[in-house]
């Protein structure tokens, strides 16, 4: 099996009130795992088989014939990176490596709390907003539906998935709520950290 479905790395209460044991219920054994299911049925016996998620992405990112493919592996390696990016008694400001590039590229944490909730909030429809590298440079960038800055040569760093499965049992549609809550509440700057390491 090319793609796997990860475990969650906390229980599916660990993150209440902030996402319910509801939404994890649904948004990781439904969701996530149909993406996983169907990406897997999808490349058995193709010549992507055995290649990584982070090449099936890059190989078939934009190729019509390709689309079913992308969307299903794109969206399972996104929510597996989104699932790293939160834990309980994360958010607020950052810690290690990240706190002096944010206070760097937008002079401030408060500076890219209102950019990082902003890419969120004007993600029309699906999608995801990142904080990503580019060439050495932090960005926060959105994409729309499965896409993934790896297709633009980018590092991605974290993700929020504003699909509304994700926040609609806790929040409805209160986008903007789930994104400050995600900030002050749930980021893991551990894995940021590790990810600009890596
Ligand atoms: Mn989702």
């Amino acid at each position: 099996m090319a793609i796997n479905l990860p475990d969650l790395p906390y229980g599916k209460d660990a993150l209440t009130p902030y996402i319910g044991a509801t939404t994890l219920e649904f948004h990781h054994g439904k969701h996530h795992r149909a993406y996983v299911d169907n990406a897997n049925k999808l490349l058995a016996g193709t010549a992507l088989e055995n290649t990584t998620p982070e090449e099936i992405i890059r190989k078939t990112a934009g190729d019509p014939a390709q689309t079913a493919i992308f969307n299903n592996v794109a969206q399972a390696w996104n929510h597996a990176f989104y699932w790293r990016g939160i834990k309980p008694n994360g958010g607020g400001p950052p810690t290690g490596t990240i706190a002096g590039k944010i206070a760097a590229t937008w002079g401030g944490y408060d500076k890219f709390v209102e950019e990082f909730k902003n890419a969120g909030v004007t993600q029309f429809g699906s999608g995801w907003a990142w904080l990503v590298l580019e060439g050495g440079t932090l960005k926060i960038v959105k994409t729309g539906n499965a896409d993934n800055p790896l297709t633009k040569g980018m590092k991605p760093l974290l993700t929020i998935d504003v699909w509304e499965h994700a926040y609609y049992l806790d929040y409805q549609n209160r986008r903007p709520d789930y994104l400050a809550t995600f900030i002050d509440k749930l980021i893991n700057w551990d894995f940021v950290n590790a990810n600009l390491d890596r």
